[in-house]
């Protein structure tokens, strides 16, 4: 039985093309800043998201932790949803690594309120942490890969502004987002100072991403990368992969919404399961399993017997992501088969 592995869009492998890119790439050494394939994909990279530097970082959760110490010193407070990937799911290496201050504000299905961030941010007393910047997240992932809106993304961006607070976007997939909003990414980078981009999730990179912003910001990130252990040498064979999924890989992400959709519509339709449509605005589906009668530990365990790999959201729901992996037949077969696990659940029979 073929393993069909919707866990995440960070399982793809890289294609032939990109193996190809890798294998053929010229390298050096990049702490002396010698690798021209790393050179190459740092201009490329900078210049897509529309800022004047990038910075090569071997993961997100790296380049979110780059950017969060090129901005702030310890003590100081930074402002982000509670629900977001650096306050949920990044070890807290933004209190314990960073040593800031984090003042988590909840969002609303992924959608930050900018009074509730307005009055959150502290005014000055000797008492208070100095609050230094503003964490968005784009698409949002806790939420089912929303897409905040351009008007809302704007009136956070401004909120920030007028209270003297910098920006920093986790665009892990900023790419899809921008594709889902119909608008381009340096709509969503021109109000912000500094953006992180996954090259491992949609774009099919096996490792990497990067952080944009001015040429001076990217000076202090590079030092926090050096700090952090992230230095590295002939870094072309990473961003060789880069350089070919951001010429190649972009535009194919609407494919993956489209089968996103297909494929919650489908579950949607199904006794004991629901997906709230609404959500489904990029490559990620959340579905709800409460009327199957089952744990997420049970319908997952049921879904690997089955060979359908998902994450887990509980105690409500499973997480499925479409990538490059998939195509048509793939999201056909899961549909298949999950039919087939409600058809027995304790709660269809
Ligand atoms: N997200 C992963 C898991 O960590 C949950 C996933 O499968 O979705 N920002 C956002 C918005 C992310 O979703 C992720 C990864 C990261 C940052 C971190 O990226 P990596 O995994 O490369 O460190």
């Amino acid at each position: 039985m073929k393993r069909l592995n919707m866990r995440s869009d960070t399982q793809t492998l890289p294609t032939p093309g990109m193996r190809q890119a890798i294998f053929e790439a010229v390298l050096g050494d990049d702490t002396y800043g010698e690798d021209p394939t790393v050179k190459e994909f740092e201009s490329l990279a900078a210049e897509m998201v529309g800022m004047e530097a990038a910075l090569l970082v071997l993961s997100g959760n790296m380049g979110n932790l780059v950017a969060l110490m090129a901005h702030g010193a310890p003590g100081d407070e930074v402002i982000l949803d509670q629900d977001s990937h650096i306050f949920y799911y990044e070890v807290g290496g933004l209190a314990n690594i960073a040593g800031l201050m984090p003042m988590p504000v909840r969002s609303h299905a992924g959608m930050l309120d900018p009074q509730e961030v307005a009055a959150a941010i502290r005014s000055p007393n000797l008492h208070y942490p100095t609050p230094r910047l503003l964490c968005l997240e784009n698409t949002h992932n806790r939420s089912g890969g929303r897409v905040v809106p351009l008007d809302l993304h704007n009136e956070l961006c401004a909120v920030a502004r007028e209270r003297g607070l910098s920006v920093h976007l986790d665009g892990a997939r900023i790419f899809n987002a921008a594709q889902a909003a119909g608008a381009a990414v340096t709509d969503y980078t021109e109000n912000v100072d500094s953006i992180q981009v996954c090259l491992t999730k949609g774009l099919g990179c096996p490792l990497g991403s990067f952080v944009a912003g001015s040429r001076e910001f990217i000076e202090r990130a590079d030092r926090a990368r050096k700090r952090l252990g992230g230095g590295m040498r002939q870094a072309g064979l990473i961003a060789a992969g880069g350089t070919y999924a951001l010429r190649n890989h972009v535009d194919r992400l609407s494919e993956d919404h489209r089968r996103a959709r297909t494929l919650a519509t489908a579950l949607n339709g199904m006794p004991g399961l629901s997906v709230d449509m609404a959500t489904v605005e990029s490559n990620m589906v959340y579905i709800d399993h409460t009327g199957l009668g089952m744990s997420t530990g049970e319908f997952t365990a049921a879904l690997k017997e089955a060979g359908v790999i998902v994450s887990t959201r509980p105690p409500h729901h499973v997480r499925m992501c479409t990538s490059l992996e998939h195509d048509d037949a793939t999201i056909e077969e899961v549909i298949d088969r999950v039919a087939n696990i409600v058809q027995g659940a304790p709660a269809c029979v």
